[in-house]
C-alpha cells in the first residue's frame, strides 16, 4: 500500500501522530534545527534513551541513511524516529543515502506498528540540501517504500519547503 501524503506548514514538535522522525546526527545527543526542537519539547527521556542506545547496539553512532526509534517524551506522539541524513555534497550524489531516511524510518514505523508518520525535510537545514532536490527524493522514496503507515505528512518549516513538497505531492 502507498500511504497518503499529507503536507503542512509549522512545527513538527506540534504535531499529533503516532511517531514524529527526527533529523539527527550520528551521535544520536542531540543539535540544532529539528533535533533540538524535539529534544527541548520532548524532554530528557528522550535523550536518555538516546544515551542507553549508544551504550548498547549504537556504540559508535546511527550510520547515515539508517533508523532507530525512542519514546516522544512529552511529544503528543508515541515515538520518535530519529534518522541521519546526508551533509549535501556539490561532488558526490548521496541521495540514495537520504533516500534510505525515509525507507529505514517507515521500516521502523512498520515495526513498531505506527500508522501515522510526521517527517521534518531532512538534511536541507544545516545539512545543505537543495529544498527541491530533496523534496522530490522523499516523496518518491515514501512512494516506493511498501509500507503498512497509512499516513506520511510532511511538516515543513517555511513557504519555500511548502510549496517544494507541494509540487511533488499531487
Ligand atoms: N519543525 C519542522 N521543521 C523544522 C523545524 C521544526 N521545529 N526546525 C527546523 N526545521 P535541520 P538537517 C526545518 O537543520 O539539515 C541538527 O543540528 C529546517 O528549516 O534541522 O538534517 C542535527 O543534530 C529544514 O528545512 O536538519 C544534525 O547535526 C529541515 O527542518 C543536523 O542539524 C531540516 O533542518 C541535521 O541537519
Amino acid at each position: 500500500m502507498t500511504p497518503t501524503l499529507t503536507l503542512v506548514q509549522g512545527d513538527i514538535t506540534e504535531q499529533s501522530a503516532d511517531a514524529i522522525v527526527n533529523a539527527a546526527n550520528s551521535s544520536l545527543l542531540g543539535g540544532g534545527g529539528v533535533d533540538g526542537a524535539i529534544h527541548r519539547r520532548g524532554g530528557p527521556e528522550i535523550l536518555a534513551e538516546c544515551r542507553a542506545l549508544r551504550a548498547s547496539r549504537y556504540g559508535k553512532g546511527l550510520r547515515t541513511g539508517q533508523a532507530v526509534a525512542t519514546t516522544a517524551g512529552r511529544l503528543d506522539a508515541r515515538w520518535v524516529i530519529h534518522t541521519v541524513g546526508p551533509v549535501h555534497s556539490a561532488g558526490e550524489d548521496r541521495s540514495a543515502l537520504l533516500a534510505s531516511c525515509y525507507r529505514e524510518s517507515l521500516r521502523v514505523a512498520d515495526e513498531l506498528g505506527a500508522r501515522t508518520v510526521a517527517f521534518p525535510a531532512v538534511s536541507t537545514g544545516v545539512y545543505g540540501w537543495p529544498i527541491n532536490d530533496a523534496a522530490r527524493i522523499a516523496v518518491e522514496a515514501v512512494r516506493a517504500a511498501g509500507t503498512a503507515v497509512e499516513e506520511v505528512r510532511f511538516v515543513l518549516f517555511d513557504d519555500r519547503a511548502y510549496a517544494a513538497f507541494a509540487e511533488h505531492v499531487r
